[in-house]
């Protein structure tokens, strides 16, 4: 199988020549799927692998926009169209000055094997631009998203293809975009997801990727008789993911101990309880200040152009800023530190190496695309009620979000150990994602 894997990423690389991110995504899923191919060779015949690397549409435009100034400005927008085998077109938009074709591909791949996994119908798509909304005042916001869904707005439609928030686009982002789209199609409808929760969004949508994260690290804990409870957890990022992480570590009686941006780390040993949570979440997401901020206001350390992943004393760790942020160092300076807990709410935040060493190590590693997968599944539920024209109450999407990670930690679980790898969650990921969506490629014929 190795020699199989490395002869079909010959033929991946030479396609999608220095997409670095989208290689590593694809090698990732093919290490696990010998078993399952050997186990149904008609995948193989209807030739399912290069199908499923191969996105069934790619749009790529120009966003040309004014700023406060009077300049032009021009940016580049993207939609990745991967897989609507299961369902409509799904995925979030990230507007961050890294984006470009390989790295939404990547994301758009993985988010095909997360949304198999959620059991709701959603095909898997991810888009976005090279945008920084860093530092741009709300106006520039507004022009650059209404530019950028006059464009988009052709692709996209709610039984088509439905897009959501990601890295820099959050509840303003998707005000804006919707506002636009609903000015230019004459239609007011459930095309994306995330929206505010008076004008059809979802209770529970903002908290859910979080929320589901610590969800995910619960059932694995609860495999070997555990709990969060009376732990201490390491998060990263201080944004959507990891502010609903954190309030969710809390309400389960554990205990997060850092947050970090882009420029560096805080560390507060006592603990970031509730009220300071809600200063924490003043400062991201209205004043949209630097993290560093909160170091300097409750006085505790603070590590400029570090990454909380050599802090000691904790049993838990949830990546939840970008991809690639634990290194093969950081793995193991996680394990020796004695964290035995990996729950990802970022999308492939550990480099290969990580991953491997984490499986040795016996940790209960629950990779990104089944463990932030309660974001998308709200999502799909916000789906559901748009389409049946009403809403539901708190309790209810949040006793369906906690029923979703139970059940995928469990298709996980149960997959892991039925193809030989009893543990091993990104197996058991892979495995189960891949057979729900090959199995519908294979009926559908060939498109
Ligand atoms: P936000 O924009 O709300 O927050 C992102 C956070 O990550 C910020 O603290 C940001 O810091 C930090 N960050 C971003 N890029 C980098 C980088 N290159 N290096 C270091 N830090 C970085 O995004 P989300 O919280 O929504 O997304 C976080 C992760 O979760 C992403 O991997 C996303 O794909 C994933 N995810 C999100 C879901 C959602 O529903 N929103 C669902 C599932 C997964 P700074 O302010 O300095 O940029
Ligand atoms: O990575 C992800 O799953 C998201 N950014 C959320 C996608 C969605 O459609 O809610």
């Amino acid at each position: 199988m190795a020699q199989n894997i490395d002869k079909f990423m010959v033929q991946v690389k030479e396609k999608n020549p220095g997409e670095l991110l989208f290689h590593q995504a694809v090698r990732e899923v093919l290490e696990s799927l010998g078993p399952v191919l050997d186990a149904y060779p008609e995948y193989t015949e209807a030739c399912i692998l290069e199908r499923i690397v191969e996105p069934e549409r790619v749009i790529i435009f120009r966003v040309p926009w004014v700023d406060d100034h009077g300049a032009v400005q021009i940016n580049r927008g993207f939609r990745i169209e991967m897989n609507s085998a299961i369902g409509p077109y799904k995925g979030g938009l990230r507007f961050h000055p890294t984006v470009n074709l390989g790295l939404l591909k990547f994301l758009a791949f993985e988010q095909v094997f997360k949304n198999g996994l959620t059991s709701l119908p959603i095909g898997g798509a991810k888009g976005g631009s090279d945008f920084d909304p860093k530092g741009k005042s709300d106006l520039e916001v507004m022009r650059f998203c209404q530019s950028f869904m006059t464009e988009l707005f052709r692709h996209i439609g709610d039984r088509t293809d439905i897009p959501a928030g990601d890295i820099g686009v959050g509840a303003r982002e998707i005000g804006y975009l919707f506002g636009q789209y609903k000015r230019i199609a004459n239609e007011f409808s459930g095309v994306l997801t995330g929206k505010g929760v008076h004008w059809g969004g979802s209770l529970i949508r903002p908290e859910s990727t979080g929320y589901g994260a610590v969800y995910f690290a619960e059932e694995m804990l609860k495999t070997r008789g555990e709990s969060i409870r009376g732990k201490t957890c390491l998060v990263s990022g201080s944004g959507n993911v990891a502010q609903y992480t954190v309030e969710k570590i809390n309400q389960l009686g554990g205990r997060a101990v850092t947050l970090s941006d882009g420029d560096g780390f805080i560390y507060d040993r006592d603990g970031i309880d509730p009220d300071k949570l809600e200063w924490a979440m003043q400062l991201k997401n209205v004043r949209r200040g630097r993290i560093r901020e909160y170091a300097e206001h409750f006085k505790c350390e603070y590590s400029q152009g570090k990454r909380p992943w050599a802090v000691t004393g904790a049993q838990c760790a949830f990546p939840s800023a970008t991809e690639n942020e634990i290194s093969f160092e950081d793995a193991k300076r996680l394990t020796a530190n004695g964290v035995y807990v990996v729950s990802e709410g970022a999308n492939m935040p550990t480099v290969p190496e990580g991953v491997r060493h984490f499986i040795t190590k016996k940790v209960l590693y629950g990779p990104g695309k089944a463990a932030n997968g309660g974001g998308v599944a709200i999502s799909g539920l916000e789906m559901a009620q748009n389409a049946a024209h009403t809403s539901w109450s708190r309790d209810e999407v949040d006793r369906q979000l906690l029923n979703i990670m139970v059940n995928t930690h469990r298709n996980c679980q149960e997959t892991a150990e039925k193809f030989g790898t009893p543990g091993n969650y990104v197996n058991g990921a892979n495995i189960a994602a891949f057979l729900k969506i090959a199995r519908a490629m294979l009926d559908q014929g060939i498109v």
